[in-house]
This record gives C-alpha cells, structure tokens and sequence, in this order.
C-alpha cells in the first residue's frame, strides 16, 4: 500500500518487439487498472540476459519498450515506469530469496523447460533461477497485484510460496502478490497454427502481429490466418482458429463472444478476418503514432528515465534494507 492505493507491478522482457499477445493479454490491462492503483512497469532488461543480445540492438529493444509502454497509454509521470537494471535491488534481493528457493520448484518451472529445450545450447544459470529475479521484481515492491497473461501465473505462484516461506520466519516482512490475469487475451495463439501461443520468438512472421506492423500487413496476415472446417463464426473448441480471432477481434471492439458472434452471423471467414484486420490496424494506430513521436524526442524519454529511476530506487531500497536487517546482515554504519 502505497499512501491509499495498493501497488501494481508489472514488467515485460526487452527482448525483440511486442506482439498482439503482449498486448492484449498484459499491456492494455495495464492502463485499464492504471487509475485504481500506484502503478510501477519495469523494462525488464536483466530478465532479456538469459538468452545471448546483440548489445546495440538490446540497447535500442529496451528503449523502444518504454516508449510503447508510455504509447500504449501510461503515463510516465503519474506512474514509475523503469529500467530493472537501473536498480540494483533486484539482483540483491534476487540472491536472498535465492536461499529461500528449492531447487525442486525450480526444476517444475515449465518456461524454463521450453526455453532449455529451444536454446539447448545456452541452458544458462540465469535461465533456471529467471523466476527468483522476477520475484524479487515483485516483493521489492511489495506488490498487490500483478497482470499478466497465463503464461506466467506459474512464476506468480512461486513468487507467493517465496514469500510466505520468508515471512513464515521473519514475521510480516512481505507482502504476498495476486496475479491478475484477464478473462479475454490471456492466451492469444499464433495465427498460424492456433495450438501454439503467439510468441516474438516465432520464426514465421505469418503468425505473429507486431505492435508497429503497418497496417497493410496486419490486413495480410489476418488475411492468411489459419482457420477451420466449417464457415461459421462460432466461438467453440474445435474451432480454436476462428475462436482466437474472435478473441482479438471481442479485445479491441470490446465484445463478448456471443455480440462477435451476432455482428457475424450469416458472414463468411472472409468478411470475418477483414473485419478483424481493420479493426486490430485502427486500434493500433493511435499508439503507433504516438510511439513515433516518442521516439524523436530523446529529451522527453531521457528525462522520464531518470525520474522514474530515482523513484524506483526509493521504492526498492525500503524492501530491501528491510530484508537485508530481518536476516541478519550487518547494518551500513552512517
Ligand atoms: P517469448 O514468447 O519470446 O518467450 P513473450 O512474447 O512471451 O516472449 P514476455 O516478455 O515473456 O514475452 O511476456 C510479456 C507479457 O506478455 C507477459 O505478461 C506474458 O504473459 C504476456 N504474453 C506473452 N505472450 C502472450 C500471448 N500470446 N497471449 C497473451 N499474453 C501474452
Ligand atoms: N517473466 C515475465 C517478465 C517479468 C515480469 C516481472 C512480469 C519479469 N519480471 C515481474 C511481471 C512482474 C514475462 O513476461 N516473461
């Protein structure tokens, strides 16, 4: 609690650029609970290390994410919007509740499983303990809630276990986070093949929507998406190809499943994925242009940094001397 709001916290890795799903299952939730709490986004940058960056182009990744966070709709100053790697805390906190962390919840980490498996040959350190940085991330500022999509409800639930085993010795030192994760968008699916979740790191570029795809290629790729037997709009589960386009689609026309399915009735798939193309390149425009305007301004973005940074660190350093006294580590002589 933070004067008499609770305390968002949410982050994304600045690694490549964001897509449909980063946006419609953690982004734009994050202005719609924006105004209820006191809000920090981090650019997780640190996170982004365990797979190998080429430094200029990580370099230009990590601001390119502030500044589609602030385009997206957060305003950098009413909320703290900033660079892990710019507060040391995370990586000192990291390694305490490293020692509060087994090494057999690590092990049923299912990211961590997927990402050895696609990067065999960089099965890192940092990989297997990412879910102990990231909730140091949290409980350094003693978050209430955190959204995200489903895919990382499996690192809020071992954020909750880390932080109950610490205060279970230390007394209420901790404050244990919720995940908050949408009804809708949680879990968009490549457009492609709509069994796998829409990732940045996809190979076919078919199957992805980038944030700042223009918009002939967003009409193109909606064009081509895969869908199902049939020609009906119904959302079902075997129809998982329709039914992810109308997720999107009910996301940014802000509709359920059943109002998608009326404005489509009698449609074919054709009209369909127009609709949902146009619709999907219209929402993003405003956001497109403000990103661009962002990006020209280094003064403005410079400026943000720096005042969110100084914030963050005032947030951090509370948790963590906190921490660091209720295990025992000597205290700083003044
Ligand atoms: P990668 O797929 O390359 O591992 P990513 O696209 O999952 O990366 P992250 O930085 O790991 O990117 O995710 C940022 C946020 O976006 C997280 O809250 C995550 O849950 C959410 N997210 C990612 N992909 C999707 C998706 N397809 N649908 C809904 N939410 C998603
Ligand atoms: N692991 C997250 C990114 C992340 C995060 C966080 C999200 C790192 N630290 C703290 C919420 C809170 C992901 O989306 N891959």
């Amino acid at each position: 609690m933070l004067g008499d709001k609770k305390i968002l916290y949410s982050g994304m890795q600045a690694t490549g650029t964001l897509t449909l799903g980063n946006y419609l299952g953690a982004l734009k939730n994050w202005v719609t609970l924006n105004e209820e709490y006191e809000c920090i986004y981090g650019v997780m940058d640190l996170h982004s290390l365990t797979v190998r960056q080429v430094p200029a182009e990580f370099r230009k990744n990590a601001r390119s994410l502030y500044a589609l966070y602030v385009a997206a709709g957060l305003d950098p100053e009413k909320n703290c919007i900033y660079y892990q790697s710019h507060v040391s805390g995370h990586a000192e906190l990291s390694w305490i509740l490293g020692c509060f962390t087994y090494m057999g919840e690590l092990n049923r980490m299912t990211q961590f499983k997927d990402k050895a498996s696609k990067h065999a040959d960089n099965v890192n350190a940092g990989l297997y303990t990412y879910p102990v940085l990231m909730a140091a991330d949290i409980l350094l500022y003693q978050a209430d809630v955190v959204p995200v999509g489903v895919d990382q409800k499996q690192h809020l639930e071992i954020t909750r276990d880390i932080a109950q085993r610490f205060n279970a010795v230390y007394g209420d030192v901790l404050t244990v986070p919720e995940a908050y994760i949408p009804k809708a968008g949680a879990k968009i699916m490549s457009l492609q093949d709509p069994q796998k979740k829409m990732s940045k790191s996809d190979e076919n570029a078919n199957a992805t929507i980038l944030l700042l795809d223009d918009r002939d290629s967003i009409l193109r790729k909606f064009k081509r998406a895969v869908t199902d037997s049939g020609s009906e709009v119904r959302y079902a589960a075997d129809k998982p190809g329709i039914s992810n386009l109308m997720e999107i689609y009910g996301c940014v026309a802000g509709k359920d499943m059943a109002a998608v399915e009326q404005e489509f009735d009698g449609k074919g798939y054709g009209e369909f994925k127009t609709a949902v193309g146009e619709a999907v390149a219209d929402h993003l425009k405003p956001l497109q242009a403000r990103y661009q305007e962002l990006m020209t301004d280094k003064a403005y973005l410079d400026a943000m940094i720096k005042q969110n940074d100084e914030k963050a660190q005032g947030y951090a350093v509370k948790t963590l001397r906190k921490v660091q006294k209720k295990v025992g580590l000597t205290e700083r002589i003044r």
